[in-house]
């Protein structure tokens, strides 16, 4: 299949249907209501892993065989914290504390990702859930009520760009085992 224009395919942690609700309502709130930017869509909330870009075919399968091959354990965010990047300008949720099990699935894929002719992520992972893009610091929250996400699978998504925005689209999906 010929590589489509506007393409661009990550790995991601994806909220299930009830942590979705849970923060769309906190967004809908006073502090985050109030703060200028441009809010992400409900449906479009994730934490990226790795990004991969717009890659070929072959490297896509390369790259979902990486994934079918992890044997990582299920874990648990705390999402807690409201950051900002001044660069960019996004405002996001974060956590004061990343789970172990986390950094070893990115450094897996990492590893794992090496043998399918990607160029190396050489920044630190820095798991974020963007929220508001286009945003400014002043007026937003720093800690949120603290909201509990227990991860049992990972996602390859493909991202499209789309006329005012961009659609996510769940590609595969790998499930985490139970212990952790
Ligand atoms: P962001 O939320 O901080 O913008 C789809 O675009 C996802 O991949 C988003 O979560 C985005 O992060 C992330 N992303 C986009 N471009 C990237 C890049 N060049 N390096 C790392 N992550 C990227």
């Amino acid at each position: 299949m010929p590589r489509v224009e506007g393409q661009r395919l990550f790995f991601a942690l994806w909220p299930d249907e009830e942590l979705r609700l849970r923060l769309a309502e906190l967004l809908e709130s006073g502090g985050f209501r109030s703060a200028a930017g441009r809010a992400v869509a409900a449906e479009n909330l994730h934490v990226t892993l790795r990004y991969l870009g717009a890659i070929s075919p072959a490297q896509q399968e390369c790259a979902e065989r990486v994934a079918a091959a992890i044997r990582a354990e299920g874990f648990s965010i705390t999402l807690n914290r409201v950051g900002y990047w001044a660069g960019p300008r996004v405002a996001w949720l974060g956590t004061d504390s990343i789970p172990a099990p986390l950094q070893r699935l990115v450094a897996e894929l990492e590893s794992g990702l090496q043998g399918c002719g990607l160029p190396p992520e050489t920044r630190p992972y820095r798991p974020h859930l963007t929220i508001l893009r286009r945003a400014r610091p002043g007026g937003l929250p720093r800690h949120i009520e603290p909201l509990p996400w227990r991860l049992e699978d990972f996602v390859l998504v493909r991202s499209i760009a789309v006329p005012g925005g961009v659609s996510y689209e769940t590609v595969s999906r790998w499930p985490l085992g139970q212990a952790g």
